[in-house]
């Protein structure tokens, strides 16, 4: 068991993944790039986790957060908003659940190009939002869901006044493909298994795409299997059929009708992976769990995997893929999407409960308690 606790801290911090990955991304001489930094996130052994799963296994996480807008929307964003710009658009849209309208609005701030985001009104964790009020983002919130925003602005995209920079556009995949890559130069070759949560299903296409790239290029000599989670009440591709109204606290993947749906089920299939299902409940418990026991403070979304990781360790509980029948000393990695500062609303209750004691030595002891 790899009881280490080791980080993988890339040399590549802070240089932008444009910069770092060019030869695998849609730029050329003339793009002009426009970047904030984003990708070389660390990748963090957890040795906790690792003792969960057992039988010699290494898991990782690859900690997204650590993105300038704190999620991995920004390795995406930063080749879409660069192509936009290249093309001379002025304006950039995107409909979203909160962390594509922050990555939005910020590198069209950087690039000096005016932003939309159009968002399900009460629904977006107020981090987010007010990432693309700071921005300076022209916020439109609609009396719908996110499936909504998407159709509508879909159809304003096709208006030459506007790039829509959702995972819809291919340069937003390109781009998030390199945390792929990035996982693969840090362990030496790809792991056995991939786990992240599952929304518009662009990021676990993404991640497909990268590592069957890197691999055609001499880089790995495999390719993991890759297993998405999506929430209990928001899971269409979980049970085959679109989900009118979606319901989860984890409101970064409260989504019923997945934008790659196709791709993502193409990229399950040819890795012979799973698609599951966790509960709210779990996914707190899984928030809370890994907050306190490895001091990573995820947003709910990205607590999915690691609830997710936690089923498939139970084979009572019949996950879609049983960490029973993995070979020994598999390395598993689970992306981390999202910071946790992104939503406090879902810790709140506990902070609101705090009350001032008296202010002396006595008073302040007996309120630790320890
Ligand atoms: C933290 O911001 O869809 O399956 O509009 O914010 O690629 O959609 C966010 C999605 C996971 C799911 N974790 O990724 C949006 C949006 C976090 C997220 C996902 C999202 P995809």
């Amino acid at each position: 068991m790899n009881t280490s606790q080791e980080i993988q801290v890339t040399p590549h911090r802070g240089r932008g993944v444009i910069a770092r990955y060019r030869e695998f991304l849609p730029v050329s001489d003339s793009t002009p790039i426009v970047s904030l930094g984003e990708g070389g996130t660390p990748l963090i052994s957890s040795p906790r986790l690792s003792a969960i799963v057992g039988r010699g296994c290494e898991v990782h996480l690859k900690y997204e957060g650590l993105n300038p807008t704190c999620s991995f929307k920004d390795r995406g964003m930063t080749v879409a908003v660069s192509k936009a710009v290249e093309g001379g658009t002025l304006a950039v849209i995107c409909a979203s659940t909160g962390n594509t309208s922050a990555s939005a609005a910020a590198y069209a701030a950087r690039a000096g190009i005016r932003c939309a985001v159009v968002l399900p009104a009460g629904k977006i964790a107020s981090g987010k939002l007010l990432q693309a009020f700071a921005y300076g983002a022209k916020v439109v919130a609609i009396e719908g869901n996110f499936d909504d925003a998407l159709r509508i602005v879909r159809r304003l995209g096709a208006r030459d006044d506007f790039a829509i920079v959702n995972s819809i556009n291919p340069d937003r995949i390109a781009g998030q493909k390199t945390a792929a890559f990035e996982i693969v130069d840090d362990l030496g070759d790809a792991p056995d298994l991939h786990l992240l949560p599952l929304g518009n299903a662009g990021n676990i296409s993404a991640y497909w795409a990268g590592y069957r790239e890197y691999r055609d290029a001499g880089n790995s000599t495999r390719s993991p299997a890759m297993i998405g989670f999506e929430a209990a009440g928001a899971a269409p591709m979980f049970h085959g059929r679109v989900v009118e109204n979606p319901e989860t606290i984890a409101s970064a993947i409260r989504i019923g009708n997945p934008a790659s749906w196709e791709t993502a089920d193409r990229a399950v299939r040819d890795s012979h992976g799973a698609i599951d299902i966790v509960t709210d409940d779990e996914i707190l418990a899984a928030q809370q769990w890994l907050a306190t026991q490895e001091g990573i403070f995820v947003e709910p979304a990205s607590a999915a995997p690691i609830a997710g990781l936690f089923k498939c360790c139970e084979p009572a509980r019949s996950p879609a893929y049983s960490f029973a029948q993995i070979p020994e000393g598999s390395r598993i990695v689970c992306t981390v999407t999202g910071h946790g500062l992104k939503d406090p609303e879902v810790m709140m209750d506990r902070v609101m409960k705090l009350t001032a004691v008296a202010p002396n030595e006595e008073a302040v002891l007996r309120a630790i308690g320890f």
